[in-house]
């Protein structure tokens, strides 16, 4: 009967957040492409357009479905013209000449080399490109190169950081850390986190959570660990930056801003041997072990639930998280806290379904945040 045939509502969020993202991604075709266009904007600092590709990859990794025409984007969030017209490409040829062209050019080919690097981010490699140097032996031969601590170890151990770890290589250095952590203080409990939690098969490195319920012990605890890891002659690196956490600061309104906890950046050499589908490379078989990179972070106890939460990621995840946060409920998120500015408070969280809760948003698993 007109007017009263009930269309199925399935709408997508704008947010990521109240949306649903497993390691599946059924649209990889088109979301390769935008993030390729995202580094570009990013390399040319035209955060507006970057943010844009990398929002409308994220939708697009939330469908269950290939998208197989134009038409099946009409009810989608986050999809302008710009991406719309890519994705036209991509549908009439098999890939987007824009892209292509991005692919082959010399300054985009450059900056994602030296970017590579542990250490060196955009700044850099954009400064870099500009003096002519266009090549790792470029650098290294380059007299009045100043490399950092962190840069010269990017390079020392670039062949192992840029190959993936594997989940196998994960739980063997959970089980590193647990032992280093146990061995100083049994009170201690470690989780894992970052991509891992997220149920991705590889990772560019292994993120974990260290907390315990000994007050203030966190903001000590880390360098006994690291100590510990040195003494077993299996620290390759260590960037340790102590607390700066302060209970009383109102969460971060910049994204980007780095939490306050105590944490590390490490490089450990993980041996091989003993490793399941850790001996994945010729000259690490010969070796016998690999780098591999490793962050540790330790809020208090208090904090846990805010820290697992921002560290789970993904980064994407964590920037709608955010958004929605402030936009629709006039609160503010990060890593340490979540703030009530209509009713000016703190609200308490000792699960990571509490803060979902504080938020009205359904809860999402770990393995669903994969945005
Ligand atoms: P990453 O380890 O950079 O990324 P990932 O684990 O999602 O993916 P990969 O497999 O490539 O390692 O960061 C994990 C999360 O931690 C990410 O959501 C951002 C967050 N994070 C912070 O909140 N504070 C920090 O200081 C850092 C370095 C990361
Ligand atoms: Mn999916
Ligand atoms: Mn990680
Ligand atoms: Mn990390």
């Amino acid at each position: 009967p007109e007017g009263s045939t009930p269309t199925p509502v399935t709408t997508v969020s704008q947010y990521a957040c109240q949306r649903r993202t497993t390691i599946e991604n059924s649209n990889k075709i088109f979301t390769d492409a935008f993030e390729v266009l995202a580094d570009s904007y990013e390399f040319s600092e035209i955060e507006g357009s970057c943010l844009a590709f990398r929002r409308a990859a994220s939708v697009l990794k939330s469908l269950p479905c290939v998208v197989r025409c134009l038409g099946d984007t009409e009810d989608l969030p986050c999809l302008g013209d710009h991406t719309k017209a890519v994705m036209e490409e991509i549908l009439q040829y098999g890939r987007s000449f824009e892209v292509e062209k991005i692919l082959s050019d010399e300054r985009f080919q450059t900056l994602k080399l030296f970017t590579s690097v542990f250490g060196v981010g955009p700044k850099t490699a954009e400064k870099w490109y500009r003096r002519g140097l266009r090549s790792f032996s470029d650098i290294l031969t380059e007299p009045d190169i100043h490399l950092n601590r962190m840069q010269q170890t990017g390079f020392l151990h670039y062949e192992d950081i840029s190959r993936a770890v594997s989940k196998a290589e994960a739980r063997a250095l959970g089980n590193i850390i647990d032992e280093a952590v146990h061995a100083i203080t049994l009170d201690a409990m470690i989780a894992l986190t970052g991509g891992f939690r997220r149920g991705k098969e590889f990772g560019h490195d292994v993120d974990f959570i260290v907390t315990t319920p000994e007050l203030d012990r966190e903001r000590t605890l880390l360098p006994d660990i690291i100590d510990r890891l040195e003494q077993q002659g299996i620290l390759l690196y260590c960037d340790y930056q102590a607390s700066t956490f302060d209970i009383t600061k109102l969460p971060s309104h910049r994204f980007e801003a780095m939490d306050h906890f105590a944490k590390c950046f490490l490089i450990l050499r993980l041996e091989g041997s003993k490793v399941e589908g850790g001996l994945n490379c010729a000259e690490e078989d010969r070796r016998g072990w690999r780098a591999v990179r490793v962050d540790l972070v330790l809020p208090p106890m208090d904090r846990y639930a805010f820290a697992l939460l921002g560290w789970t990621g993904s980064r994407q995840f964590e920037r709608d998280l955010r958004r929605f946060a402030r936009s629709e409920r006039r609160m503010l998120l990060d890593n340490h806290a979540l703030y009530d500015k209509t009713k000016n408070e703190f609200l308490a969280a000792t699960t990571e379904k509490d803060i979902f809760a504080h938020l009205g948003l359904e809860y999402i698993e770990p393995w669903q945040r994969n945005a």
